[in-house]
């Protein structure tokens, strides 16, 4: 009984934030942003939030990124509409600390379902119920951004490091759609000719090695820490 009411005490005590200060961690797929994220390890008062890939892997025994990488046409627009729905929950999530870092957003989930559009990977009409579903969320909840780290990398150097870590599902994708989902980040967060921008970005050279990373880590935390005084 006394540990149980321990636990409920504890629980009573837990400050939820529902309006945390949000920073999102975006870059091409290998770009370093589940290490860059561990750094915020380190950052007091901050709830990290990985990217839900397991969830993709397992919908009910169903690994949907297999699905997605082995047929996309097929299944490019169930997998996104999942994708949305994770993000959107990660997003509306409250936090038991004052800031929230995410790995990716809905706002990048946008850059690989306009790859898909460019590609013919998705119908028209397809990509229009994802976007009213989109429109419709930023509408009527309060989805917040306050700074997006973007760690820009050259494509050649994130098919290394893909090909190295060996993630199952993308033994089959190319460089070619790399440079493609590179080129729509760098449209819309270094050129900003796409879409329009939630947050701040800041960018970093996602090519250098772990510990070139470091310093940057640190600009970063300064940043923040100044953007909250
Ligand atoms: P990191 O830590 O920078 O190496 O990041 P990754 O590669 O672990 O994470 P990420 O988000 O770039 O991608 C994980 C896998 O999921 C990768 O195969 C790309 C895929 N992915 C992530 N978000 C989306 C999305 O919105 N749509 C599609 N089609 N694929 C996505």
């Amino acid at each position: 009984h006394k540990v149980k009411n321990n636990c409920i005490m504890e629980m009573l005590s837990t400050k939820l934030y529902n309006n945390p200060f949000t920073i999102c961690i975006e870059g091409n797929i290998g770009s370093g942003k589940t290490t860059f994220l561990n750094h915020f390890q380190s950052f007091n008062n901050a709830t990290i939030l990985p990217e839900p890939v397991d969830l993709w892997r397992d919908v009910d025994g169903v690994n949907l990124l297999d699905y997605f990488y082995k047929d996309p046409t097929h299944y490019a627009f169930l997998f996104q509409s999942y994708v949305q729905l994770t993000r959107l929950q990660l997003h509306t999530m409250a936090t038991p600390s004052p800031y929230k870092v995410m790995e990716r957003s809905v706002f990048s989930a946008r850059c690989f379902l306009e790859n898909m559009k460019r590609t013919n990977m998705i119908q028209n009409v397809e990509a229009i119920v994802l976007e009213d579903w989109y429109d419709w969320c930023m509408k009527n909840t309060n989805i917040r951004a306050d700074l997006i780290i973007y760690l820009r990398t050259t494509p050649e150097v994130v098919f290394q490091r893909m090909q190295a870590r060996a993630r199952k599902e993308e033994d089959s994708v190319p460089l070619e759609y790399l440079k493609q989902i590179h080129e729509i980040h760098d449209d819309w967060l270094y050129r900003r000719t796409l879409f329009s921008l939630p947050a701040p970005v800041m960018i970093i050279d996602g090519d250098k090695s772990l510990e070139e990373m470091m310093p940057q880590f640190e600009k970063c935390r300064d940043r923040i820490l100044n953007e909250q005084t």
